[in-house]
């Protein structure tokens, strides 16, 4: 907190403005007053465009349907937030697609390290009709789950040393860095490989077990790192950009059942329109983040090409271990949709 001393830091880059809010006022079909609960803070691209998404809806209703989003896993975490959807006492949530797993195993694809090249095929992948039918794959499981949006590529960050190469996470005299990863077991392997001591935990208990030591590290995106202010206990950051994931919309499906089908479009639609200017706000934070982390003491390691392809090399296993899991043919659809996007 020091560092920040007579320094007064921006909360958020410039930020494209929300589109406007165009369409016509849907017809009365009653009043809701709906709870979103997210683990991230005011500041970060979720909590912006969440807020976006419930503009949409007060408007096209004129004030019949409130969105109130509960930000900081104030309202649990996103394993819990998924059961409290289920059993109907949460509206709405919107977690990572990763601990998403134990309701749809196909997700699972995006927790492959290094599989989604740039953001213009995540993005793709995002839209694609193969991600559609994941998001289907809900129904029947309690979750209506509306969009897909971006968390983003995923970044290192410890409080031990900098990170260069995959030895320095394993450690070579030294222990391996025990790292926090999201509830998912693609996550797990992916840092058991590299040599970490990696542990599940829920996102809401992160600032504290770094802060005491528990763990050593995490990784997210550096929007999170910021806006969770996670640079505070944590010093070095690496550009490892392993894994993208991404975050889904979700609502519960009793909530879901209790709207007028007219009521039913219109979120539908608000959930895709607030998505595409979450990932317009999401590339806005990217490189803007790291830059404030540096500004604020994070010591931060850009890889080479060299540097990531023994990342990359190092968990090919991972990659033996989950296909068949995954699926072969599923892998194969999104790796033509990333060719598709780099090829022109
Ligand atoms: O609102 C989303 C968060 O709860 C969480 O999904 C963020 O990427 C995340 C993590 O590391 O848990």
């Amino acid at each position: 907190a020091s560092l920040t001393l007579g320094m007064a830091h921006a909360q958020t880059p410039d930020l494209s403005d929300p589109p406007a809010i165009d369409g016509e006022v849907v017809g009365d079909h009653g009043s809701h007053t709906l709870r979103m609960g997210i683990g991230l803070a005011e500041s970060s691209p979720q909590y912006l465009s969440s807020q976006y998404f419930a503009d949409i809806l007060d408007k096209r209703t004129e004030g019949r349907i409130t969105v109130n989003v509960f930000p900081n896993s104030q309202l649990g975490d996103d394993v819990q937030m998924m059961e409290m959807l289920q059993t109907g006492s949460l509206d709405m949530s919107y977690p990572s697609s990763s601990p998403a797993t134990t309701y749809v195993e196909e997700l699972a694809v995006f927790d492959l390290p290094f599989l989604l090249p740039t953001r213009e095929a995540a993005v793709a992948v995002m839209q694609s009709d193969v991600a559609q039918e994941m998001l289907d794959a809900f129904d029947g499981t309690g979750i209506k789950a509306l969009t897909f949006s971006e968390n983003g590529y995923r970044q290192l960050s410890n409080s031990a040393r900098p990170v260069e190469t995959p030895e320095d996470v394993a450690g070579l005299d030294v222990s391996g860095l025990k790292i926090r990863t999201m509830e998912n077991p693609v996550h797990l392997d992916i840092w058991e490989t590299l040599g970490a001591n990696p542990t599940p935990m829920a996102f809401g208990e992160l600032f504290s077990a770094m802060e005491q030591g528990v763990v050593d590290g995490q990784e997210n995106p550096w929007s999170t790192i910021l806006t969770s202010n996670f640079y505070e206990v944590q010093d070095y950051g690496s550009e490892t950009r392993h894994v993208y994931t991404p975050f889904i919309m979700m609502m519960s499906e009793r909530t879901w059942d209790n709207l007028a089908p007219e009521y039913q479009e219109l979120v539908q639609e608000a959930a895709r329109q607030s998505a595409e200017y979450e990932i317009q706000l999401s590339a806005e934070y990217d490189d803007w983040s790291r830059e404030q982390l540096e500004e604020r003491g994070m010591e931060i390691t850009r890889l080479d090409d060299e540097q990531l392809a023994a990342f990359q090399e190092a968990v090919q296993p991972v990659y033996e271990k989950w296909s068949p899991e995954i699926g072969e043919e599923l892998i194969q659809e999104v790796q033509a949709i990333v060719e598709e996007t780099t090829s022109d």
